[in-house]
């Protein structure tokens, strides 16, 4: 399987419920590897532009008033099929029903504040990286 590329938020209830190592230590422990890392404040321009495949949704707006409320730490990380790994350990969307031991299930608080943030396909990883993260910044 070949070595691969993902991107990870922290969401704002995880950051502030102080679940940043937490989180981070449960994508290690899946196989994943932080090759970038940075605390930020999204401003609401940069979550609807992240979240803009999403703004025909009811929740729209809630998930971007949601995803400003406080600081994230967006992350690209690196392991064999990156993406597909971190969303197994990340659970489903709903963390009641995501399987024990992911990251929804034992950490996050609702549908909506539900810690983690993965890409969904390679396709998405890449642009969601180039989003946030320049070239340089990255350290594989
Ligand atoms: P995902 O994060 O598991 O890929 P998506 O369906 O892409 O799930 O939704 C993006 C984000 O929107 C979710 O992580 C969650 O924060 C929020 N969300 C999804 N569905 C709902 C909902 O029904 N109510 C409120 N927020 C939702």
């Amino acid at each position: 399987m070949a070595v691969t590329r993902t991107f990870s938020i922290i969401k704002p209830d995880a950051t502030r419920r102080n679940l940043t190592g937490a989180v981070t230590k449960m994508l290690e422990e899946a196989g994943l590897r932080v090759v970038a890392s940075k605390r930020i404040q999204m401003s609401r321009e940069q979550a609807e532009g992240f979240y803009a495949v999403h703004k025909e949704r009811p929740f729209f707006n809630d998930l971007v008033s949601f995803m400003i409320s406080g600081p994230v730490v967006v992350q690209v990380l690196e392991g064999e099929d990156a993406v597909k790994r971190n969303r197994d350990i990340m659970g489903a969307t709903n963390p009641e029903n995501a399987d024990a031991g992911t990251i929804r299930k034992e950490l996050a608080e609702s549908i909506e504040a539900n810690s983690v943030h993965g890409s969904d396909s390679e396709e998405n990883a890449k642009i969601e990286i180039d989003y946030f993260f320049k070239p340089e910044e990255i350290v594989g």
